[in-house]
């Protein structure tokens, strides 16, 4: 590892440990204790700021585990100035065979969904001498999907059923729900998991001419949030017809207790839960289609590629 480099393991912000990968040289500049037997744990004190446990792993890289209150962290970053070294965002991986195993790893830590776990631990062997085919690339482009959240939107006339559904999907009540239409003023937007995959839901206002500057401002705003999100669910119930829409979609049919219609994909009642788990399944599919799940070819996820080396 750099000499001059630290990196933080753990996420940027409160818990109950930080640990934080640095090189090994800094140990005695950092703490009270000047020997350091490899792989011993010990508990330092880094002077004026906390008590850490620590560990040098080998003669390159150290790990100091203080505690993960935010003060503590923002004084040891001026500490680690201090001496010279600089934050980075690249932890090395001890435990990786190689380079490849190492991007499979780093990927792993930031990944988003469960379905991305047995995927990517597969990709090393795969990946070792392969080169990327421009259909490599485009299914790695909807895999990747799979470690960044891909945005979803719920988008339909107001009244619809949008935010009765949002609030089932994530089982509280993450947006207001009215039976007078126009409810909903903002884009509210959950992480939810549907069926393996997780993605970034909206709940949309419905978009309808209005005179109300700070409402036509707000449609403006989730109308760009429409324009990102790699699937639209078109919302309809039975008074209302679909919303147009040129992005990839899946027509969500709503209230299906009241009245049901046959020209969607599915008809779903968030009051009943009726056919819920079956729409997870077909956001899931619709994003990441089952067959590249199961393929056997390599995924170079992110932008890793074997022929950068
Ligand atoms: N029977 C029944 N009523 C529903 C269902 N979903 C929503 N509703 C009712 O439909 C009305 C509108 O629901 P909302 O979720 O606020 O609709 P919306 O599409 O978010 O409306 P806007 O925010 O105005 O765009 C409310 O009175 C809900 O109780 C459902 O599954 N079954
Ligand atoms: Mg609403």
């Amino acid at each position: 590892m750099p000499k001059t480099t630290w990196t933080l393991l753990t996420p940027p912000n409160m818990g109950a440990i930080a640990i934080i990968q640095l090189p090994s040289t800094a140990l005695p500049k950092l703490t009270n204790r000047t020997m350091w037997e490899i792989g011993a744990l010990y508990l330092v004190e880094i002077q004026g700021i906390d008590e850490a446990v620590a560990v040098k792993i080998n003669d390159d890289v150290a790990h100091l585990m203080p505690h993960g209150g935010l003060h503590i962290l923002r004084k040891l970053t001026g500490r680690f100035a201090e001496i010279g070294l600089e934050q980075t965002n690249t932890p090395i991986f001890l435990e990786a065979q190689d380079d490849i195993e190492a991007a499979m790893l780093a990927a792993l830590a930031t990944a988003q969904s469960p379905l991305a776990v047995d995927l990517l631990l597969s990709q090393p062997s795969k990946l070792r001498g392969a080169t990327a085919t421009k259909e490599d690339v485009s299914r790695a482009t909807i895999l990747n999907h799979l470690i960044h959240p891909p945005k979803v939107v719920l988008l339909g006339a107001p009244n619809t059923g949008k935010s009765t559904l949002m609030n089932a999907l994530t089982k509280q009540d993450t947006s207001i729900v009215h039976d007078l239409p126009g409810a909903t003023r903002d884009a509210v937007g959950a992480r939810i998991n549907f069926a393996g995959l997780v993605v970034d839901l909206f709940d949309l206002p419905g978009f309808r001419e209005t005179s109300d500057a700070i409402e036509q401002e707000a449609i403006l705003l989730a109308k760009q949030i429409a324009e990102d999100a790699v699937l639209t669910i078109l919302i309809a119930d039975a008074n209302h017809d679909w919303e147009k829409s040129t992005q990839r979609q899946l027509k969500v049919a709503t209230k299906s207790d009241i009245t049901t219609r046959d020209d969607g994909d599915l008809c779903v009642s968030a009051h009943t839960g009726e056919n819920l788990q079956e729409l997870a399944i077909a956001i899931r599919d619709a994003i990441v289609p089952p067959e590249m799940l199961e393929s056997d070819k390599p995924w170079f996820f992110l932008d890793y590629s074997p022929t950068d080396e």
